[in-house]
């Protein structure tokens, strides 16, 4: 009878210590894709692991629109990999507000420590970020901003100074024209704060330089096959006659634009002076061509930021409304000597 009872209490031990090993097991970041099925969503929904002493981080992506784009996310996937504190839980919008949307009301129904996004455009967060907020959930915002109107409902804002970038190209581009003529400017997507930004701090430099006309601005999505349409739609028109400049709001479109260029018999980088912003490897590489003149650098790689200023959010700390990238400029042999060394 006692050796009935030993083996019974060893068979309940030994289930006992299954069962929390597979529940340890169950605790590595599951990517949860607002944008899947509903079941997987509900699936997504259940509350974050609690008391494991991770940062549950909830990153809502905007997609995969540019090389810049697919350089921030692999440094927010790779940053989360390589740190066992961090629990990322990660999804990508495709492009969509409501997919956004939804994936930050998952988030708060799992009840993570922190959630995070990258806003594909300024406006239209007011109820979400309430409710983040009425869940006491923390809000960062990672490289686009959201309306002023809306600065009391997010912690951070983790990214550059669009307005600087727009100002240093406008500098860049006014250099390379000798101070005079008429340039076309490729827009970033209708209503992100990077391209209302860059467009303003262009804008506002262009005053101090009145024989740079700017002939035609129009979005190009901030992808390169749409910067490539809309620049060839453009050559093709009355005001693309007479072009001395294209000013692109990130290198894709500048890209694109320099196919255009080239198949319409001319030559980017000398006919047509090219000035874009991110600083991707292939845009360096276009410099090295002498197809791109300068690329004002916009840092992608923000992962390490993002999960330290998610570590001292749960840790009680304070952080600064913007915790600014710092950037460079980079025209000719300067991007050539740095080429070697880019990380993106
Ligand atoms: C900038 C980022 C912009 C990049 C583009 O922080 O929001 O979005 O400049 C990307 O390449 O599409």
């Amino acid at each position: 009878m006692v050796q009935r009872k030993k083996i019974m209490g060893a068979l309940v031990t030994a289930t006992v210590l299954m069962s929390l090993v597979a529940g340890c097991g169950a605790k590595t970041a599951e990517p949860t894709t607002a944008s899947t099925a509903p079941q997987a969503t509900k699936a997504a929904d259940a509350p974050a692991k609690a008391g494991d002493g991770k940062v549950v981080v909830g990153f809502s992506q905007i997609g995969a629109e540019s090389g810049w784009r697919g350089a921030e996310t692999q440094s927010i996937q790779d940053t989360a990999k390589a740190d066992p504190t961090i629990d990322l839980k990660f999804s990508d919008a495709q492009q969509k507000q409501e997919n956004q949307i939804k994936a930050i009301r998952s988030f708060i129904a799992q009840k993570v420590d922190v959630i995070a996004m990258a806003p594909v455009v300024e406006t239209g967060w007011e109820a979400v970020l309430k409710e983040a907020k009425d869940a006491k959930i923390p809000v960062i915002l990672v490289d686009r901003g959201v309306d002023k109107k809306n600065e009391d409902l997010y912690t951070s804002f983790i990214g550059s100074d669009f307005i600087v970038e727009g100002q240093n190209a406008a500098k860049a581009m006014a250099e390379h024209l000798g101070d005079k003529g008429n340039i076309v400017e490729l827009e970033g997507t209708v209503g992100a704060s990077a391209a209302t930004d860059r467009k303003k701090g262009f804008d506002d430099e262009m005053k101090n330089h009145p024989n740079i006309k700017i002939v035609k601005s129009q979005s190009g999505d901030f992808n390169r096959a749409t910067g490539k349409q809309v620049m060839e739609a453009i050559l093709k028109s009355p005001e693309g006659k007479d072009i001395q400049g294209v000013y692109a709001h990130n290198d894709d479109m500048a890209l694109g634009a320099i196919q255009a260029i080239e198949e319409a018999g001319k030559k980017p980088g000398s006919d047509v002076k090219i000035v874009s912003i991110d600083g991707i490897k292939e845009a360096f590489e276009a410099v090295k061509a002498g197809k791109l003149n300068t690329v004002v650098e916009c840092n992608p790689l923000l992962g390490p930021q993002l999960f330290q200023a998610a570590k001292d959010l749960k840790a009680g700390k304070q952080l600064p409304k913007w915790i600014k990238s710092n950037e460079d400029v980079f025209t000719g042999q300067k991007a050539i000597d740095a080429l070697p060394n880019r990380k993106y």
